[in-house]
């Protein structure tokens, strides 16, 4: 995600005693495992948390075409360039999805794209990075829908029913992208020699770009504790990272991959993999727009809307006349 002139502020989580009585009973709600939907009475906070967290999720899934978008044309087979294009198509309708989930608590889309647009609103960091090879529709698919999975299987459980819903089917999606990624690699991983280094060198640029999927370390996030009391979030940002190392490590192993990280062990006591942290100044670098690609993605959503705006014109002027048309008859 990527917003440059927003800076994240911290949100105290209210307590019982700071609770209104409606607050209460919201929260009480929340405690049951109930869902909330679009009509239901829900605080100003709960909205906007959500707004931004769906928003910004819609903004990864329609920006997170780009990367890939850029290989269709330069498939190896027929059948790749046929996954690859559906794949994308995918993610565009994840996005249209999570676009409708966040009209129902009251923000218009084209809002929510104005806000992309003037960088109010972030979008993964990972977007921001670029694909050298096509060794890296492996790595994106098998990391980056690997890492999409871990924080949104979850997901699926939170209290806002729409943006529950809507998890289910995308998450059924990504699993098909995760396993078409890692079809890629292993391909690649037992082919020739020059394949067996693409994979390995795409295995290398994104690993700490995808850990960095899961947000910054617990301590820096600012949004979990209050997130997580509503269900937003559903785990802390470190847990699912460390999901994410402890299942992505024997599947690196199982391509004959190395992880590019000299500290990674497993450790006997705790069951999980001891890993390095990704680089963390990079990462805040990225999310404030400084990332190797942010100004070319952004370019391009901008264009894309720019191009597209006779065809939102057209549709609304047929929507017009056929309820003109229908008026007319009745
Ligand atoms: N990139 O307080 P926290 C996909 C921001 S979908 C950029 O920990 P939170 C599918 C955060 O927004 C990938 N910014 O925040 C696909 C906040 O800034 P703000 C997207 C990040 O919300 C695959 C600030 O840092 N998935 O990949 C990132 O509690 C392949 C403080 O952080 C979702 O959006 C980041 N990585 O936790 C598509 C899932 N991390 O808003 C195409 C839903 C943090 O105050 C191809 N979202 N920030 O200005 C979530 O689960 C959460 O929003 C987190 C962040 C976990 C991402």
């Amino acid at each position: 995600m990527y917003a440059q002139m927003v800076k994240s502020t911290g949100q105290a989580v209210r307590t019982r005693d700071d609770m209104t009585v409606e607050e209460r009973a919201f929260q009480d709600r929340i405690d049951r495992g109930e869902k909330i939907e679009p009509k239901d009475w829900m605080p100003e906070g709960y909205r906007k948390n959500l707004i931004r967290q769906i928003g910004q999720h819609a903004h990864s899934e329609i920006v997170g075409q780009l990367p890939e978008g850029n290989w269709i044309t330069r498939a190896p087979t027929l059948e790749r360039k046929a996954n690859l294009l559906a794949k994308v198509q995918d993610e565009a309708g994840h996005g249209l999805y999570l676009y409708c989930a966040a009209e129902t608590l009251g923000v218009s889309r084209d809002e929510l794209f104005d806000m992309l647009h003037t960088g109010k609103m972030k979008y993964s960091s990972i977007f921001n990075y670029p694909t050298l090879t096509w060794a890296d529709m492996g790595a994106v698919g098998w990391l980056v829908d690997g890492a999409a999975i871990m924080n949104q299987v979850p997901l699926q459980r939170t209290s806002y029913g729409p943006y529950a819903r809507a998890m289910v089917r995308i998450c059924k999606e990504e699993s098909f992208h995760q396993r078409q990624g890692f079809q890629v690699m292993l391909t690649m991983a037992r082919g020739t020699k020059d394949q067996k280094r693409m994979a390995q060198d795409a295995l290398n640029r994104f690993w700490y770009p995808a850990l960095m999927m899961f947000g910054p370390s617990d301590k820096e996030s600012v949004h979990s504790a209050q997130s997580m009391a509503w269900k937003i979030k559903m785990n802390t940002n470190d847990e699912l990272r460390q999901k994410f190392v402890d299942e992505t490590v024997p599947q690196a192993e199982f391509l004959g991959l190395s992880v590019p990280d000299e500290k990674l062990t497993w450790n006997e006591e705790t069951e999980h993999y001891d890993y390095s942290e990704p680089d963390w100044s990079e990462f805040f670098d990225v999310i404030s727009g400084n990332g190797p690609c942010n100004a070319e993605r952004l370019k391009t959503r901008k264009k894309a809307w720019d191009d597209g705006a006779w065809v939102r014109e057209a549709m609304l002027a047929h929507a017009r006349k056929s309820r003109a048309r229908r008026e007319a008859a009745e």
